[in-house]
């Protein structure tokens, strides 16, 4: 399965990592713009160099409880990172936005994906996306990100992802945006309790019927932690490394996390093991 971005092409024949790149100031010591920009190239560089396919870089923060950005704000925080990054290294870029202009300005600055975790919702997306021509990742979300984590509930999980996602992709097949163009994501942590992710952890696969490639992202967030007595975010690594495993081994074919190097390991073992699998069936 391959997917065409710009001028890129992504083999996903075998799962790829995608290595989150944090364009928001809290991430990085205050040092201003140019030291932002500095630090986010660095990064960038070293997650190539540890195996990332691509690397997704946002802008607005979709943290549980996160306040709203300005789109001014999102466009000087992505737009500069995503220009130099085109032009100094050879790798993927997404662009992890929701606003129409900030996925205008991404293209003509070189990015390569749109990520919404919004899937398209917003005025105006769906034609920026369509006029982009480029690929775009469909995300489940239940409410928004300021108060999706207080009372999260679904008649039935899985079906409920499933049939918001499949509305989804018809939307852009009905505004012209061909289906190998998109992609889908359950949304991990995305106004779901514990046990709502590990239900579609445990079912990824059910998504595949969808007949787009499925991206994931799972990585340090709550329902590790969940199962780890709450560990910190910066000791979830081990946890992160097993839902990466399982959804790389139940049909993922892009998996977004901040640990490359290790994850890149962890899916080079079961890469091993899928093209056993291929080779017996
Ligand atoms: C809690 C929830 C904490 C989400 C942090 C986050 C995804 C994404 C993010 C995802 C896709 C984070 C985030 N998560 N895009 N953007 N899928 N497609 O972990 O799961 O950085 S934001």
């Amino acid at each position: 399965m391959k997917l065409r971005c710009a001028d890129r092409t992504l083999d996903l024949s075998t799962p790829q990592v995608m290595g989150v790149l944090n364009a928001t100031p809290d991430s990085f010591s205050d040092g201003g713009n140019y030291a932002l920009l500095d630090a986010g190239m660095t990064h960038a560089q070293q997650m190539l160099e540890q195996g990332a396919a691509i690397i997704d870089v946002g802008g607005e923060s979709t943290r549980p409880g996160a306040i709203k950005v300005p789109v001014q704000q999102e466009l000087d925080r992505v737009i500069p990172l995503v220009e130099r990054i085109s032009a100094q290294l050879d790798v993927c870029i997404s662009v992890d936005s929701s606003s129409p202009e900030v996925m205008l300005a991404a293209k003509l600055a070189g990015a390569h994906i749109i990520n919404d975790v919004r899937a398209l919702q917003r005025d105006g997306a769906i034609a920026a996306c369509k006029q982009s021509s480029l690929p775009v990742c469909l995300m489940h979300m239940q409410g928004e990100p300021d108060t999706m984590q207080l009372n999260p509930s679904y008649d039935q999980i899985l079906k409920d992802v499933y049939r918001f996602l499949s509305a989804r992709i018809k939307a852009c097949n009905d505004a012209g945006i061909d289906k190998n163009q998109l992609m889908i994501d359950p949304g991990f942590g995305f106004g779901k309790s514990a046990a709502h992710n590990y239900r579609m952890l445990a079912n990824l696969a059910f998504f595949k019927t969808l007949d787009v490639p499925i991206l994931i992202g799972l990585s340090r967030k709550s329902m590790i932690a969940a199962v780890l007595n709450d560990r910190a975010v910066g000791d979830r690594v081990a946890g992160s490394l097993a839902g990466a495993v399982i959804a790389a081994m139940n049909g993922a074919h892009i998996i977004r996390v901040h640990d490359v190097k290790e994850t890149v390991d962890a899916l080079n073992v079961v890469k091993a093991t899928q093209q056993q699998f291929d080779a017996c069936s």
